[in-house]
């Protein structure tokens, strides 16, 4: 068994940027060759966090000022610097206890190599990405007068999962009454999210590599009805749902380039690209500042729209593209993840390298408050609930710690009253076994609270999810070790625990079993009320399994 071991973090940031060092005269050397196969590799393993010209967000600066072999041997004064070819293939095989995750179960040593002297050189800026480009890429496969009137199957569509294969670059519907696959989609490369139409029979998916897809669940099988691609690196995808609007418009946010782009939300026919560049929160320039989470509001024609490196929150109004009106909220630096409270007034997104959650009132389209958490919060879409003593919280993990924070969030109920002093702050610590969390979820039907850790340095810990008994929250959770309950042989590959999912009714939750591409992954499904294994999906076609959506579930946002 092959166990993640911590090294330390870069401890990099703080050093000023005034300092003057003595550097190496030239990166290492690489051919060509070398260079485009690393380009690869840095894309689809390193620039989510890195950024693509490596400023850093969730991961650390990897710009050569940082990165490239001092000719004093790495030492500079008022501090170590020890990074070059060695120490940075220590960090990139081991990982760090800064959140960086081991690669040597991902990577082979040669190619450790290879990135090792990749990030000593000057990063590669990818080309701009305009409204042509994205019209020029833009296929209507099948138009909407030719799209069946009603629904042409069988399947009970409010309980599929949209289930990401994310190296394989498709995606799986599978049908959450029988559990069977039930068709298996071409898509853009590791399908981040799938987000649902506001009436239920189209699917989004957006790939890593910008590719977004329209799924249309009401041919007799399920029929990807359009395609474009939105620019080179992208995350997130939302459809208009306000009344009068719903699924006029489809909006779609990239992290290369920074901008967010405007569809039709039944052709994907491109609309409008909006560029993101421009100040933070601390008021200094950015030129990469990506657009992380997206979500419609219900409360106003507005998208919520995350700015990642400027920390600024945008209410995009969709009412009149010509003419396009924004608010544009201060809140801080790096905006990731995030979902609603429970009155759905509120979305509550996680600013990570903060350790805050800033709350946007979607009412007033202001700022209600940035909640102060533990290290580097990553709720996915969070979870809500009635707390026995704190009454309406909203719930996120962390990556960085060894808890789950508890937000108490305002309710305009009358028996609720009670609780306002303690609304924006953090009421209850739960204790995990350790940090490395990514999603937590329950069901407005359950008594139980699911939380997944699967960028825990301990195998088993990564392995398994944890399930708290939200009616004795001091109680410590039970595990289950999804890995060993998959009934799978044991690999090499860490094969991790993650994103709890819940069907239709709230009795089943789902858990992907992500191991390597070349292992057999599963779909592990246990019985909510008696935390029993129900079943395993294991078909060869399981590859790779990170997030599955309910449909139900995913056009409510119930969590
Ligand atoms: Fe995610 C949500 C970005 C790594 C699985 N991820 C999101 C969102 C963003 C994001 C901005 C919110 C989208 C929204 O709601 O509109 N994720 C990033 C990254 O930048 C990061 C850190 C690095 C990267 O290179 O992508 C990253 N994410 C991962 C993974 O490694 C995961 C575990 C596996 C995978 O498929 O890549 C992963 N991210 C997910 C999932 C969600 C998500 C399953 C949606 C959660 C939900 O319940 O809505």
């Amino acid at each position: 068994m092959k166990l993640k071991t911590l090294v330390g973090t870069f401890a990099l940031a703080a050093l000023p940027a005034s300092m003057s060092f003595a550097w190496a005269d030239a990166a290492p050397e690489m051919t060509d060759a070398e260079r485009a196969q690393a380009k690869q590799i840095y894309f689809e393993r390193c620039a989510g966090c890195h950024g693509v010209l490596r400023k850093g967000a969730t991961g650390k600066n990897l710009e050569p000022h940082w990165t490239k072999t001092l000719q004093d041997g790495n030492k500079v004064e008022g501090g170590t610097l020890k990074l070059g070819t060695n120490r940075l293939e220590r960090i990139i095989a081991y990982g760090t206890d800064g959140g960086m995750v081991n690669y040597d179960d991902i990577l082979s040593e040669k190619e450790i190599n290879l990135m090792a002297r990749y990030i000593q050189q000057t990063p590669d800026a990818p080309p701009e990405f305009s409204l042509k480009d994205m019209r020029d890429s833009w296929k209507l496969i099948v138009p909407k007068d030719k799209r069946p009137t009603r629904q042409m199957n069988k399947i009970n569509l409010q309980n599929v999962f949209a289930v990401t294969l994310r190296d394989a670059g498709k995606l799986a519907l599978i049908d959450g009454d029988t559990h069977k696959i039930w068709k298996v989609l071409d898509t853009g490369y590791a399908v981040h999210i799938s987000r649902l139409s506001a009436s239920g029979r189209y699917v989004y998916t957006v790939g890593r590599d910008g590719l977004t897809t329209i799924i249309d669940m009401w041919f007799e099988e399920p029929t990807t009805v359009a395609s474009v691609r939105l620019g080179s690196d992208a995350r997130s995808v939302d459809v208009s749902k306000f009344k009068g609007y719903e699924d006029k418009y489809l909006i779609g946010g990239t992290y290369w380039p920074p901008q967010y782009s405007i569809m039709d939300g039944e052709t994907l026919e491109p609309i409008k690209i909006v560029s993101t560049r421009g100040q933070t929160v601390d008021g200094e320039y950015h030129p990469e500042p990506r657009v992380a989470s997206i979500v419609a509001s219900m409360t106003k024609p507005e998208w919520v729209v995350n700015v990642k490196e400027t920390g600024q929150i945008l209410l995009v109004d969709y009412t009149d593209l010509k003419n396009l009106k924004t608010t544009t909220i201060e809140s801080a630096k790096f905006l990731h993840d995030g979902g609603w409270d429970g009155s759905k007034r509120y979305f509550m997104v996680a600013a990570n390298a903060s350790n805050k959650v800033a709350a946007v009132d979607t009412k007033t389209g202001k700022l209600a408050a940035l909640v102060d958490t533990a290290k580097i919060p990553h709720p996915g879409r969070g979870a809500n609930f009635i707390h026995p003593q704190y009454g309406p919280v909203w719930a996120t993990g962390h990556l960085g710690d060894a808890v789950v924070s508890l937000i108490s969030t305002p309710s305009e109920e009358a028996k609720y009253a009670k609780y306002k002093g303690n609304n924006w702050k953090v009421v209850q610590e739960l204790k995990m076994p350790g940090a490395g969390n990514l999603f937590v979820k329950t069901h407005p039907k359950s008594t139980h609270f699911w939380a997944d850790a699967p960028m825990n340095p301990e195998r088993e810990v990564a392995e398994s999810v944890y399930v708290f008994d939200m009616g004795d929250l001091d109680k410590a959770p039970v595990q289950l070790n999804v890995a060993k309950d998959s009934g799978l042989p044991e690999t090499t590959a860490v094969r991790r625990a993650v994103q709890p999912e819940y069907n239709l009714a709230g009795d089943e939750v789902w858990i992907s079993l992500w191991g390597g591409k070349t292992d057999q992954s599963a779909i592990v499904i246990y019985d909510d009320k008696t935390l029993k294994l129900k079943k395993v999906i294991t078909d060869p076609a399981v590859v790779t399994p990170t997030g599955k959506f309910n449909v139900f579930n995913t056009m409510h946002d119930v969590y």
